[in-house]
């Protein structure tokens, strides 16, 4: 795949960020979990296995990133990004789950049901859910919009998760395995299953910067356009990447009859998917007016695991 937009510099200003904001966030997540530890109990443990277990922290990245982009800088900003981070862990424990993906790895660890067992994974899987609003709730208390911002991203999270985004693709997802289906079928599932929670994380990153409504609404597209991509390429990657680059099974999906971008449209045909995707995303936000060189390159470096044969890891 082409390397579009991305020369050296903007390599290096992308990986310096990328860490830094990381630590901030694994900072943030770390202080988190250690003060929700209430009972102590399995189902805490649980979570905070696959919480901890790593990843690369892109969402609340993406959070963190519009709202700065959009003028706010206090810390509030990685405190509630981590609610997004907290979805997205209990979408992984109940996607890993047998009558689900049945994963036994991820994050090149050990799955969370195949250490804590099916039933306890079921449970913290949902338990990070509740988790994750409350936080919210918490964190915003002495913001000077309180209540209200609670209530907007909140909302914003929880939609996203919901039948309309997270919950309603993965039913897509498995009412398609082993069957043949279209590209409109292939987008919703992507669409809802991944997308949402980027075009979330965008968009709770413009509301923290009370962003008006017009704005907020651009930087969900721009997310949603970013999420797409990343699904293309997971979806790539799945087929050429390898276990020590990903830290996951890789193969699973064709193995399990499920319709992916390759498979209807072939690696060529899906690169210029996601290009296609990432255009749109700078695209829309250059629409914004909004001046920012970390979400203008963004959408390119989430091509970049897709450009070469091995599927580096991102
Ligand atoms: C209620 C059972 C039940 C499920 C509803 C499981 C579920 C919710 C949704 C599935 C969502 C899902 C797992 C989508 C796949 C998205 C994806 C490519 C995840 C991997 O994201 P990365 O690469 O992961 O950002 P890391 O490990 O880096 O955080």
């Amino acid at each position: 795949m082409a390397i579009l937009h991305l020369g050296p510099a903007d390599l290096a200003f992308l990986d310096r960020r990328m860490k830094r904001e990381r630590e901030k966030i694994e900072e943030h997540l770390g202080r988190l979990l250690r003060q929700s530890k209430s009972t102590g109990s399995r189902i805490e443990s649980a979570y905070a296995y696959t919480v901890r277990a790593g990843g690369k922290r892109l969402r609340p990245i993406l959070m963190v990133a519009a709202s700065k982009a959009l003028g706010e800088r206090s810390e509030i900003s990685y405190r509630l990004s981590l609610s997004l981070e907290l979805i997205h862990s209990y979408s992984l424990i109940h996607d890993d789950l047998p009558e689900m993906d049945d994963d036994d790895m991820r994050r090149g660890k050990p799955t969370c049901h195949k250490v804590f067992g099916e039933g306890i994974a079921m449970i913290a899987g949902v338990a990070l859910i509740g988790l994750a609003v409350r936080h919210i709730i918490r964190s915003t208390r002495r913001h000077r919009s309180g209540m209200e911002l609670a209530k907007l991203l909140s909302g914003e999270l929880l939609a996203a998760s919901g039948v309309g985004g997270l919950i309603g693709g993965q039913a897509a997802d498995i009412l398609a395995e082993a069957r043949k289906v279209d590209g409109k079928t292939v987008d919703y599932i992507h669409r809802h299953k991944t997308a949402s929670l980027f075009g979330a994380s965008t968009a709770m990153g413009a509301m923290l910067a009370g962003a008006p409504r017009m704005r907020i609404d651009a930087f969900r597209r721009y997310g949603l356009h970013v999420g797409f991509a990343f699904q293309i390429v997971d979806d790539i990657l799945d087929e050429t990447g390898s276990f020590e680059a990903l830290g996951k099974r890789v193969n699973k999906d064709a193995a399990r009859g499920k319709a992916t971008y390759p498979a209807l449209h072939g690696f060529e045909g899906s690169r210029r998917k996601a290009r296609w995707h990432a255009r749109r995303a700078e695209r829309i936000l250059l629409g914004t007016g909004v001046d920012d060189r970390f979400l203008r390159l963004f959408p390119f470096w989430i091509l970049l695991p897709a450009s070469s044969p091995g599927g580096s890891a991102r």
